[in-house]
């Protein structure tokens, strides 16, 4: 077993200044700038604080924190840090949730509701304080009284840490989905892994990325309740034994060799206008205590502790790779022992009510798997049925082909999980056995019968990947097993069935199908934006955050110059808070009047933030010919984490840090172009980003992103897409009318044929301001004294091929911003597209995607609580 936790460690860092980028020259100063030729605004809707506040329940939440603060933080309202008005906060904002909770799993035990287990090696819930104010409708009475006490709601909740228990979409997915799971009253537990410490904290020194620790939980995190009473024990590694009975049936007994023991962390998450309150239950690894004493009672006290840390570090530490990075022992350890844990807590519910009679068990329960990363719940559920609970092959056969599906949330092979034979025998030898099983049925029964004696199919179709170091195949276990398999957009649930298993899609027409991504409003607009959100109320009524539909009506009025005004004023204030978080961050000074152009999303080459870095180097380029060119004052903003071990994304950060470095200093191109690379991207920085947002770049290789998240939050926050036809990119788009957002580049089907006879060199040869700005980069213009020092990335785009079609793009990318440039300078028709975009994106609100699943998945009804 890998003891040490993955690489996030590196290199003593540079000593060197500690922000990315240093002050520029010009001197545009943020908050004091005006709008640009903005119209006199009417009301003031950005000042949701005029909302009126039941003076009573001011008066009453003041008293709950005071009490908490005296006798549940133990401090006083002299001497109490910011931190503890937080906690105090927080512990009242508990007493309403707890009786919440136990209203819906009361309604949930006497109607014995069918019930949805979303199992996910991530969820990224980011900060919930402000979340769970708005959705118990608390959020202006909190700020109310918070401010009687002399304190600023806003600081106050600065306190609390990210749970940053997730990479980025797939793990942020989760998390909108528990909100809307919640808040559309379905019954549903989340289950997932307690990790002690989340994804890293990114810091940049001289423009380089370094990871270190995130422990979210130092202090405690007021939110959780840890229940011993539902502890389980996990058994882990060890031997099969074949045992015959006397009547010659054999069986198998597995002897572990270790066991670990799971104590859940209950996250309560509480649905808008205090719908149902869903339970999110995470597990946390401990030694278990039985085990060892003989060791330790040898005298081996130091072993002992030895290999409870060995079981304790299972939930150290998430990994950091959104795409790659399979085969170590830890992670399938992780893995199996959340899947286990969460299997054992729905049996041991599922018997509270059926005691062990297992028909109904599939009626009961749907089991969603959130990608292959919890696929080993398949072979648990079937060992739990037959070897603990003495059901048949068969019979549990059926009820676990029965209660299961499958999210795929990505075509990439490399990104498809597949674990070594070995790693099986050595961790989890019965469950191998299982899988062997399943995959005989499903060869000699369902291949063999369609395709006779065509070994190759079945090699193709196996579980196993038969080779030197023999693997299974997790992605082929889902498919085989799962009710259903959906992809996240529709572009890609095309492609999961035709392109990544048409062979399964010819053997089960129906089990492939499409749910789109959603996010929810609620953190994503009503929250993270006041000033829309109360712009909304007055135009759609206060349940547009229930009925993101209704924001359309805003839609009748993008012609209109007062709504135009008041919604790019609100537009403006957002820019101008963010500008204020540039500066604290980065120590840059950025305009609120110019163009704001956001790609926040982890870093990868398919999503090619260094295309978005060529153009803006042309841009530059382009400024120092002539200082004058009529274009509108631009900045570029990213947020992304790259894997601690992607060297090229880690380079493409450096490039970006290094080019925005000489460009906000340069006062030969008059402040018209700022780049900044904000730090440490994650969840509550993203809430500060997104409302900002002029442009929203989407700028995947046609097929490549899954569906896409950030695309939905932008958009539904005025932000115009500048994107692909990729993901769910194509949805937005046919929503909000492509005549309102900046479409370019290859399709799918272009991508697919180019990459039969692509060479780089082409277009690099064929397009002198191309050429320009790759040979740029190779100089020491951008890294004084060090040429070379960004040559990677010349490098991969190509001597190495430019796998990503960087270079067929650019010029389409290029003409996309010029088209965007010459929209922004035309104030009406921008505020027009900002208004249809945020209006129409009913669609994308994750309740929809949730009602989806509810209905074509897992066959599930609402239940009133
Ligand atoms: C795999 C092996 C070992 C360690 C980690 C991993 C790992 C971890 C996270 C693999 C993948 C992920 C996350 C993938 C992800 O976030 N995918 C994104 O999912 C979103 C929600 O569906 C989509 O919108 C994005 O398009 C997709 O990239």
């Amino acid at each position: 077993m890998a003891t040490k936790a993955p690489a996030t460690k590196t290199a003593a860092a540079p000593k060197a200044a500690k922000t990315a980028t240093k002050t520029t020259a010009t001197k545009t100063t943020a908050a004091k700038a005006a709008p640009a030729k903005a119209a006199p605004v009417k009301a003031a809707p950005a000042k949701a604080a005029s909302v009126a506040v039941d003076k009573a329940a001011v008066e009453q939440f003041k008293a709950s924190v005071l009490n908490h603060l005296r006798t549940t933080i133990g401090t006083s309202q002299e001497k109490a840090s910011k931190l503890a008005w937080w906690q105090a906060v927080v512990a009242s904002c508990n007493e309403e949730i707890f009786g919440l909770l136990t209203d819906t799993q009361k309604t949930h035990a006497k109607n014995d509701t069918r019930a949805v287990h979303y199992l996910s090696a991530e969820f990224l819930m980011g900060r919930l304080t402000v979340n769970n104010l708005t959705n118990l409708e608390k959020f202006e009475v909190a700020r109310e009284a918070l401010k009687e006490l002399g304190l600023d709601i806003n600081e106050v909740c600065e306190e609390e840490p990210d749970m940053a228990l997730g990479n980025g979409g797939l793990g942020r997915l989760a998390a909108c989905f528990m909100d809307s799971l919640a808040t559309c009253n379905y019954p549903c537990v989340g289950y997932g892994i307690h990790y002690e410490n989340g994804l890293f904290r990114q810091e940049i020194q001289s423009g380089k990325q370094f990871e270190r620790p995130d422990s979210w939980r130092e202090y405690g995190c007021p939110w959780e309740v840890c229940r011993p009473e539902s502890v389980q024990n996990i058994p882990l590694g060890g031997y099969v034994e074949t045992q015959t009975a006397p009547d010659g049936t054999k069986s198998s007994v597995w002897h572990p060799a270790t066991v670990i023991k799971a104590v859940p962390w209950d996250i309560p998450v509480v649905g808008y206008r205090k719908s149902s309150v869903a339970i999110l239950r995470l597990w946390e690894s401990r030694a278990a205590e039985s085990f060892n004493w003989d060791v330790f009672n040898a005298g081996g006290y130091v072993d002992a502790q030895a290999e409870k840390s060995l079981t304790e570090t299972i939930s150290k530490v998430l990994y950091p790779n959104d795409s790659t990075e399979a085969g170590k022992e830890l992670r399938l350890t992780q893995q199996y022992f959340f899947c286990a844990a969460s299997l054992r807590d729905i049996l041991r519910r599922y018997n509270r009510t059926h005691h062990h009679d297992y028909s109904e068990f599939a009626k009961k329960i749907a089991i969603q798997l959130n990608d292959t990363h919890p696929t080993i719940a398949i072979p648990e559920l079937m060992r739990l049925l037959i070897d603990e609970e003495g059901l048949s092959f068969d019979a549990a056969w059926d009820i676990t082909s029965k209660s299961f599906n499958y999210t795929n949330h990505t075509l990439l092979p490399e990104a498809l999980e597949k674990w070594p034979v070995y790693l099986f025998e050595k961790l989890l030898p019965r469950h191998l056995e299982i899988i062997y099983m399943i995959n005989h049925n499903f060869l000699t029964g369902v291949v063999d019968k369609i395709w006779p004696g065509n070994n190759e199919m079945k090699a193709k179709l196996s579980v196993i990947e038969e080779g030197d170091c023999r693997k299974v195949r997790m992605a082929n276990l889902c498919v085989i097993t799962s009710g259903r398999v959906n992809g996240v957009a529709k572009i890609h649930s095309q492609l999961v069935k035709d392109d990544l298993f048409p062979e399964y899609a010819q053997i089960w027409k129906d089990k492939f199908c499409n749910v789109t991504n959603g996010v929810t409003p609620r953190r994503w607009l009503l929250s993270c934006n006041r000033g829309l959100a109360a712009l909304y109320n007055e135009v759609s009524g206060k349940d547009w955050a229930l009925n993101l539909d209704s924001c359309s009506k805003l839609k009748a009025y993008a012609d209109k110059k007062e709504y135009q005004d008041r919604f790019m004023q609100i537009k403006y204030e957002n820019k101008v808070a963010l500008a204020k978080t540039i500066k604290e961050l980065v120590g840059v000074d950025v305009d609120p009047n110019a163009m704001f152009d956001v790609q926040v999303k982890r870093l990868h080459e398919y999503k090619r933030q260094h295309l978005n870095l060529l153009y803006i180097m042309s841009l530059y380029r382009a400024l120092l010919e002539n200082p004058d060119m009529d274009i509108p004052s631009q900045v570029f903003i990213f947020g992304a984490k790259a894997a601690p071990a992607y060297t090229l994304a880690k380079d493409i950060i450096y490039a970006i840090n290094a080019v925005a470095d000489k460009v906000n200093n340069d006062l030969r191109i008059k402040g018209k172009l700022k780049v900044v690379f904000l730090p440490n991207y994650r969840v509550s920085l993203a809430e500060k980003i997104i409302p900002a947002a002029d442009i929203s770049e989407q700028i995947s290789t046609a097929g490549y992103e899954a569906s896409g998240t950030s695309n939905m939050k932008l958009s539904m926050n005025g932000a115009l897409t500048l994107g692909t036809m990729d993901g769910a990119n194509i949805e937005i788009v046919d929503f909000a009318g492509i005549e309102n957002n900046f479409i370019f580049g290859l399709s799918v089907d272009e991508v697919k044929e180019l990459k039969k006879h692509y060479n780089p060199w082409d277009y690099y040869n064929g397009n002198q301001e191309l050429k320009a700005v790759i040979d740029w980069l190779d100089t020491d213009y951008f890294t004084p004294g060090q040429p070379g020092a960004l040559s990677s990335i010349k490098n991969s785009l190509l001597n190495l091929g430019d796998p990503f079609l960087v270079l067929a793009d650019f010029a389409s990318y290029k003409e996309a911003h010029q088209r965007a440039q010459q929209m922004y300078k035309d104030k009406a028709r921008w505020a027009k597209a900002a208004i249809i975009n945020s209006a129409t994106m009913g669609n994308f609100s994750s309740d929809r995607s949730i009602h989806d699943y509810a209905r074509d998945i897992w066959n599930l009804k609402s239940q009133k609580i």
